[in-house]
């Protein structure tokens, strides 16, 4: 057995993906000048040395025969016979080979081939053809979309060469037959094979006969065929209409799966129906777009005209995947088509969308709303090829490209999850892109990176590309370095099918064997639909100012529609008669809702909502109490999940690290003396909502165990792998689950992707944590077009939580700020209105707010700021400025007693010492937030002055709490205000809070400033530096006189 192995690992030719690789090299054939195209340092070297028909694609053929000696010695030529016996016992390379007996004796031993072919003279020869047939079949497999007929527009574009292009437009079409393995766009300019000599084949091989190998299915149940036909069928497969890029996949039983879908004649079959309801989705894909023309000539709609086969293939993906099962699909797509898309895949009713463009709807939400083609949408319908309900929501996404990918799946995810839907059998997503922004956009790719991690998987997600070769006026030579818009997909493996979308037949075909993938092996394909854009890149647009000789060819070009009907009727699918009144019927539809739109006077975004929560909110679509109830948990609800924070549940199964043993030690003091620090608090947090039902995930880098080394959610045995064990997961019999997962080193898209896990329940506290809170702004867009505007823009709540490290603690200008002047910034509440404060103002403020800002100083303000994000009766962002130093500072400690029933979170924290007991003696307010507030406190004890100068934290940020900072300086009337804060003056909070606080006090006292300086980094890099600033600005703060005499 050893041996055998041994041999077949000497014999084995490269994998698919090595010779992808290498036969996608150019450079490296014409260097070698032949066919051999392996790298240098391969397993193969020595023995092709001393055996050189073990070389290159050969290595195939010999494989097959390997195979079918081992099946029965008799099935191949006594010289391989020979040559396997010897290798199999052992030869050194080069003596495993012995000449053949002669061929005029007995014909015994001869192999089918050869029996084939007759009495062959020279069974070098013989070899060398079939190895060249061999390779011509996988040259076919691996580069035949080179030269398939992808471009409807046949000007195109496909830039092989890696060389940059400066030419004109055309130019880069040029087919080099010095640098391409097939040279043969059509059989009848085959003459290229034979004439550069590549494969060693003669015009005179044509007819004849060469036995298959077994990676192919172009013989279907022949398993040898004539060289012609060979050539015709690999023609046929993969250089018509369909371009199959798949060979660097690194599987065999997916490329065998691809080949046979492909490959197999006469697999491309539609049905008289089939057949008929594609041409009714054309119809109205087409006469949808030519309807909004007609009536709105003059309106942006990012029109679909020169990709109408978008609409039958999206159609054919969701029936396909529906009768496999799919209950629920999510889609992400830009605006290309959106309205379409919303009319005829999710069905939108028409009117609702014709009411969009009337420039009188009045809207009936707050908020800011957004264009029509930005809106998403939700519905639930039955599917009528698999009679199976179905649900479909189309995300809301904003004008930036790409954005929504990880949203999409994140929201799939969740839904994956809370159906207990493992394995993406029931859910499934799908996103659109475009061409110029599949290849452009970073968020693409860290996407795509998500596909298979275990806590992010989605299952697969099938991409269409909307190729229309432009991206608004750049063309693709100026738009990628790629070959495809879609190379960064080759990252994951995920098979790509180009395909001419003027050919609707062979989009819907590939769209069936893209569903196929998907529900086979749950993994990323891609559908690339190669086509034009009628117009400009809105209708507004002239396109003939950038690209000319395009837009003189698209005029030329006939409607996609127009040549299927004709197609279809001469085939006699339909008459022309009944084609007509089909039209007619999808233009009455659109003119009948024309009409009723006329009616529509007032807009609801809530109808475009794409991830309701029904059962959150009353009927209306409001909260169902404006009361948020105490945040606090029992003295034993506190102890119990202290013990499981502070023990290893399965003691007996896991040995963990002894330094670990130690922080658990320690956590066990400090529940026996009823404080807790900061991982405990938030233990304390998250334990509690487990218990009472709500599912908790906590995903970003490093989250695990934390990046400062103070959470430990997960035990890992320090002897046996993967063998692991998560605490927190054993807090209650009937808890809800616990998600806690380690993220690739994204931001942007690990945080959408969470972002999107969040907006599929509102039962579930999603936490996202950046590694250092600066890191946030990779992820910036996430958090301005969705976070801080997603609400009002699209009535849809969202209850994620940032979790952002932020602290001067002189680590240099990157790690220190999480930069919170930003987000106070995008907070929407008023700093000159002092609010009417009314009965439950907190969460009144709460809900109208766009977002929560805190920076907790307290674990027990940690603890039930989490809990309120939960128990409160509706959903907001929550960004936590969450400490380094602190975590292990003693005095950041809290008592039990700050997390008992009744108590709550603090919004502020008003001095407790000596200042709040005689209120009158205080000259002074220091106001501040987060961590200074203990650097602040041991300077006022140093000093002395625990009763001049009152320390104040506001703990909430925004919404701004404005009655509890009006009760301070009523209290201390007498007292000078400072905002003290340890970030540069242009940044942290100051310019978000000192306006509050004057309007606090109507201007009647002025707000001084104790801090570092303006600057353009965020903190200094020199440690001595660090510490006098901050010598400094603790000094102004406890200096009475330092703002006496200004202004
Ligand atoms: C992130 C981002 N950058 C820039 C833009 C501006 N923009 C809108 S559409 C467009 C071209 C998109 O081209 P492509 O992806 O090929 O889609 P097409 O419009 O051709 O369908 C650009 C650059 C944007 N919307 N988002
Ligand atoms: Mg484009």
């Amino acid at each position: 057995m050893h041996r055998l192995r041994t041999t077949m690992a000497r014999l084995r030719p490269l994998t698919a993906a090595q010779s992808a690789q290498s036969i996608s090299q150019p450079r490296l054939l014409a260097i070698e000048g032949g066919l051999r195209t392996f790298k240098p340092a391969r397993r193969l070297n020595t023995s092709v040395a001393a055996e050189p028909f073990l070389n290159g694609t050969s290595s195939n053929y010999v494989e097959e025969m390997y195979y079918a000696w081992l099946e029965n010695p008799r099935n191949v030529h006594k010289s391989w016979d020979i040559f396997f016996r010897n290798a199999n016992a052992g030869a050194p390379p080069g003596a495993a080979y012995q000449s053949p007996p002669p061929l005029s004796g007995s014909s015994q031993g001869l192999t089918g081939v050869q029996a084939l072919m007759g009495a062959q003279p020279n069974l070098e020869k013989l070899v060398q053809d079939h190895q060249a047939v061999h390779s011509l079949i996988r040259a076919y497999q691996v580069r035949g979309h080179h030269i398939a007929k992808l471009d409807p527009l046949e000007i195109s574009c496909v830039d092989f060469d890696d060389t940059p292009c400066t030419v004109g437009f055309q130019n880069v079409a040029v087919f080099n037959p010095d640098l391409d393995l097939i040279c043969m766009p059509t059989l009848s300019a085959h003459v290229n094979v034979f004439e550069t000599g590549v494969y060693g084949l003669a015009e005179s091989d044509l007819d004849k006969v060469f036995r298959l190998p077994t990676t192919t299915f172009i013989g279907g149940s022949e398993s040898s065929l004539p060289l012609r036909e060979i050539i015709r069928r690999l023609e046929m497969a993969y250089c018509q209409h369909i371009g199959v890029e798949f060979m660097f996949i690194n599987d065999l039983e997916q490329c065998q799966w691809i080949r046979e879908k492909f490959e197999t004649p006469g697999i491309m079959q539609f049905s008289l129906e089939e057949k008929k309801t594609l041409l009714a989705r054309m119809i109205r894909s087409t006469r949808f777009e030519e309807f909004l023309q007609r009536k709105w000539s003059s309106e942006k709609r990012f029109g679909l005209e020169g990709c109408e086969s978008l609409i039958p293939a999206l159609k054919t993906i969701i029936d396909m995947s529906s009768l496999s099962g799919v209950e629920s699909v999510i889609m992400g797509m830009p605006h290309r088509g959106r309205l379409n898309v919303l009319a005829n895949v999710i069905r939108k009713e028409l009117d609702q969308i014709f009411c969009q463009f009337d420039s009188k709807l009045e809207a009936a939400d707050e908020g800011s709303g957004d264009v029509k083609y930005h809106l998403g949408m939700y519905h639930k319908r039955m599917n009528r090829v698999s009679d199976r309900e179905i649900s479909m929501s189309l995300m809301a996404n904003p004008s930036h490209l790409e954005a929504v990918d990880p949203v999409v799946q994140g929201k799939t995810k969740a839904e994956q999850f809370y159906s207990g839907d493992t394995e993406g059998k029931r859910v499934m997503s799908i996103l659109l892109h475009g061409d110029a922004a599949f290849a452009g956009q970073g968020i693409v790719y860290e996407t795509f990176h998500l596909s298979d991690l275990p806590s992010y998987t989605t299952h697969g997600t099938i991409h269409v590309v909307v190729n229309n070769q432009i991206g608004f006026t750049t063309d693709p030579r100026m738009a990628r370095s790629s070959p495809y818009p879609t190379d960064v997909a080759r990252v994951v493996n995920a098979p790509i099918f180009h395909v001419n979308a003027d050919d609707p037949e062979a989009v819907i075909y590939v769209c069936k064997v893209a569903s196929e993938w998907r529900n086979t092996f749950h993994k990323d394909v891609v559908v690339d639909l190669v086509c034009y854009r009628r117009n400009g890149h809105n209708e507004m647009d002239e396109p003939m100012f950038t690209q000319p000789l395009m837009y003189k060819q698209i005029k030329k070009q006939k409607g996609v529609l127009q040549k299927f009907a004709e197609k279809v009727i001469a085939e006699g699918v339909v008459t022309t008669q009944a084609y007509e009144e089909e039209v007619a019927r999808y233009d009455k539809i659109c003119e009948d809702a024309y009409n009723r739109s006329k009616d529509e006077k007032i807009l609801h975004i809530k109808h475009w909502l794409d991830s309701p929560w029904p059962d959150f909110f009353n009927l209306d679509g409001q909260p169902k109490t404006m009361h948020s109830p105490p945040t606090g948990i029992s003295e034993e609800e506190l102890k119990h999940i202290g013990n499981i924070a502070s023990s290893v549940p399965v003691e007996d199964f896991i040995t963990i690290h002894g330094g670990l043993s130690r922080i658990l030690k320690g956590r066990a003091n400090m529940v026996d003396q009823r404080v807790c620090d900061w991982a405990l608090g938030e233990y304390m947090a998250f334990g509690s909502l487990l218990k009472e039902g709500i599912h908790i995930r906590l995903s970003g880098q490093d989250v695990e165990r934390g990046t400062f080394s103070h959470r430990h959610h997960v035990l890992h045995d320090q002897n046996v792998d993967k063998r692991i064990c998560i605490p927190m997961n054993y807090v209650s019999p009937d808890q809800a689950p616990y998600t806690v997962c380690n993220s690739s080193l994204s931001e942007y898209g690990v945080l959408g992707f969470e972002l999107g896990f969040a907006m599929a329940s509102p039962n579930a506290l999603v936490l996202w944590e950046a590694q250092f809170g600066d890191f946030n702004n990779t992820a910036q867009c996430i958090i301005d077009q969705f976070i801080s505007s997603g609400q009002a823009k699209w009535v849809r709540q969202n209850g994620i939580v940032l979790l952002l490290p932020h602290g001067m603690e002189g680590m240099g200008p990157e790690h220190s700020s999480a930069r919170p002047e930003r987000f106070l910034q995008m907070c929407n509440d008023d700093p000159d209105v002092f609010p009417k404060i009314t009965e439950n103002f907190a969460v009144h403020q709460l809900y109208d707010c766009n977002w929560i800002v805190v920076n907790c100083s307290t674990p027990a303000n940690y603890f039930h700021v989490l809990r309120r994000q939960i128990l409160q009766p509706f959903r907001k962002p929550l960004i936590v400025f969450t400490p380094k130093s602190l975590l292990r500072h003693p005095e950041a400690k809290s008592s039990f007693d700050d997390m008992l029933p009744a108590t709550i979170f603090k919004r502020l924290i008003p001095d407790e010492g000596p200042a709040a007991a005689s209120p009158e003696k205080v000259k002074r307010i220091v106001f501040c937030s987060g961590k200074i507030y203990y650097e602040l406190t041991r300077e006022r004890k140093n000093r002395g002055m625990d009763d001049s100068v009152a320390v104040i934290r506001v703990e909430q940020l925004s919404p701004f709490p404005f009655d509890l900072v009006k009760a301070e300086t009523d209290r201390y009337s007498n007292a000078d205000l400072v905002w003290c804060q340890e970030e540069h003056k242009n940044q942290g909070y100051h310019d978000y809070v000192k306006p509050r606080i004057c309007t606090t006090t109507n201007h009647t006292r002025p707000v001084w400033y104790a801090g570092r300086d303006p600057a353009a980094a965020p903190a200094t890099g020199n440690k001595k530096t660090h510490l006098t600033e901050l010598q400094r600005l603790v000094d102004a703060a406890f200096d009475l006189d330092a703002f006496s005499g200004k202004i």
